[in-house]
């Protein structure tokens, strides 16, 4: 979702860092380019030129000009920049309350629905005994809806008839929350057009009678800069605790994330990635501007594995089997990761996350769409157990076999096997993927340590 912003500053940053020395006119001429990559990629004017601004005060203060080997020190200074634009440190909901709320407003179609699951669900497996809430008086549409979704996830919708002002569904459904032993209320109102009269006297209404302590403004970042006028306009009317960004999947440039975050004064706490009710992502400031710069993003990858049932402590690449020299990766976790990838969603999503890999990530997503997944799947289950923990043994007439198995040509099985072959010396490479970085959390500065960011020119030297 970052990618052309991504790629373009980070040309920049190659470009600077190529320089035995950077004289003043050098990080101009840097600080123009990257300004003109920003502005490209949709981000709003007036949050390009404060980012900008510190950049420049930034590398000043670290006297970068006139300085040695600055490129890594450029990397962190625009990873600084952007890390403190898009919110800092970042924010966590607010749910200390007993029965906690959350009221969740935008926009007709901004996504507050489908949100209102993914939060649900989110929530649900940290622990908390959500209720959904239809607020939406008019539309049996809108209650049917999150009916539906409540019933996939298996968190309870309460709904009242059609007509029921706002306020009375709100006590009502702080009411059955007691009743039922829930411990969290997630209020989908009602959405429109624009942010007339009506809808904000059906905010003041609901937070009158629920005091939901976060409130939440659901913005559509597919609309770009549209997104920041409408966060304003709320801002002003509804006095939003924090922001989700959804449909950020399909904001390529990555400039309304930056421009909403950057300029709105409102904490971004969540993105949303897709439809599904598991897409929806933890914002954090450092890890996105380790992601736009390609640092790779491992806490994130974790926690990814996590949701879709693997064990974020076990180490994602790596393990000892019968036969393969310890650490080194075998045909048998390839199997194990194919798996939790097609349960995962957008693979180019993921691979991205992998410090190094953001190149990979479009020849990924090529692969997936091609079938690639399922026909590597095919020929691995046609290997023996045997075979699979140590690919040494695929000699020419075995790996005829296993083609035959699987239903493939041989040059397919000799092109996995070469992949695996590339995949081992990666994590040799980088380290492989520590387990403790892993638990631990943490974007990750500029490769100074195993698994960080690996700068592709010293890569092509190493080995
Ligand atoms: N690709 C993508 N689509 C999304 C995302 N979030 C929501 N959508 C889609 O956007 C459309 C609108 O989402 P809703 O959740 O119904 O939006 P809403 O704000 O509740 O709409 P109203 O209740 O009509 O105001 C649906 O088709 C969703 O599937 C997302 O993060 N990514
Ligand atoms: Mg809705």
């Amino acid at each position: 979702m970052f990618d052309a912003l991504g790629s373009r500053l980070r040309a920049s940053l190659q470009r600077l860092g190529g320089r035995g020395r950077i004289s003043e006119a050098d990080l101009e001429a840097g600080l123009a380019e990257i300004r003109t990559a920003l502005i490209d990629a949709d981000v709003a004017l007036s949050v390009t030129d404060s980012l900008i601004a510190s950049m420049r005060t930034r590398a000043h203060d670290e006297k970068v000009v006139g300085g040695i080997g600055s490129g890594d020190r450029l990397v962190a200074i625009v990873h600084a920049a952007l890390t403190e634009a898009l919110g800092g440190s970042g924010r966590e909901l607010d749910l200390r309350e007993r029965t906690a709320s959350i009221l969740l407003l935008g926009l007709q179609g901004a996504g507050k629905t489908t949100t209102a699951a993914k939060l649900a669900l989110r929530l649900l497996r940290d622990g908390r005994r959500p209720l959904l809430v239809a607020a939406d008086p008019r539309r049996p549409a809108a209650a049917e809806q999150l009916a539906l979704l409540g019933a996939a996830i298996g968190v309870p919708v309460h709904r009242e008839p059609i007509g029921t002002p706002v306020a009375e569904i709100g006590r009502r459904a702080l009411e059955s929350a007691k009743k039922l032993g829930r411990d969290l209320l997630i209020i989908d109102s009602s959405g429109r057009t624009t942010l007339d009269e009506e809808l904000m006297r059906e905010l003041a209404d609901l937070r009158a009678a629920v005091n939901p302590r976060e409130r939440i403004l659901v913005l559509d970042a597919a609309t770009g800069q549209q997104a920041l006028r409408v966060a304003e306009g709320f801002k002003e009317a509804a006095d939003p605790t924090g922001l989700i960004l959804a449909k950020l999947d399909g904001d390529a440039r990555g400039g309304a994330a930056l421009s909403i975050a950057g300029g709105a004064g409102i904490p971004v706490l969540y993105l949303g990635t897709g439809e599904r009710p598991e897409a929806l992502e933890r914002f954090h400031p450092d890890r996105i501007a380790g992601r736009i710069l390609e640092m790779g993003d491992l806490a994130t990858l974790a926690e990814i594995v996590r949701d879709a049932g693997g064990d974020p402590r076990a180490p994602v690449a790596t393990k000892s089997g019968s036969g393969a020299p310890k650490g080194e990766m075998t045909f048998s976790d390839l199997l194990e990761q194919l798996r939790k990838m097609s349960s995962m969603g957008p693979i180019g999503q993921i691979v991205k996350m992998i410090p190094g890999m953001g190149g990979v990530a479009a020849q990924a997503e090529e692969a997936v769409a091609a079938g690639e997944l399922k026909r590597a799947e095919a020929i691995i289950l046609s290997m023996t157990p045997t075979e699979r923990e140590n690919p040494s043994l695929l000699s020419i007439p075995r790996r005829r076999r296993i083609a035959a198995g699987a239903g493939r040509a041989i040059e397919e099985v000799n092109r996995l096997v070469k992949r695996l072959e590339e995949m081992r010396l990666l994590i040799r490479r980088t380290g492989g993927i520590d387990p403790a970085r892993l638990a631990g959390g943490g974007g990750g500065l500029p490769g100074k340590h195993a698994g960080g960011y690996i700068r592709p020119k010293e890569d092509r030297k190493a080995k």
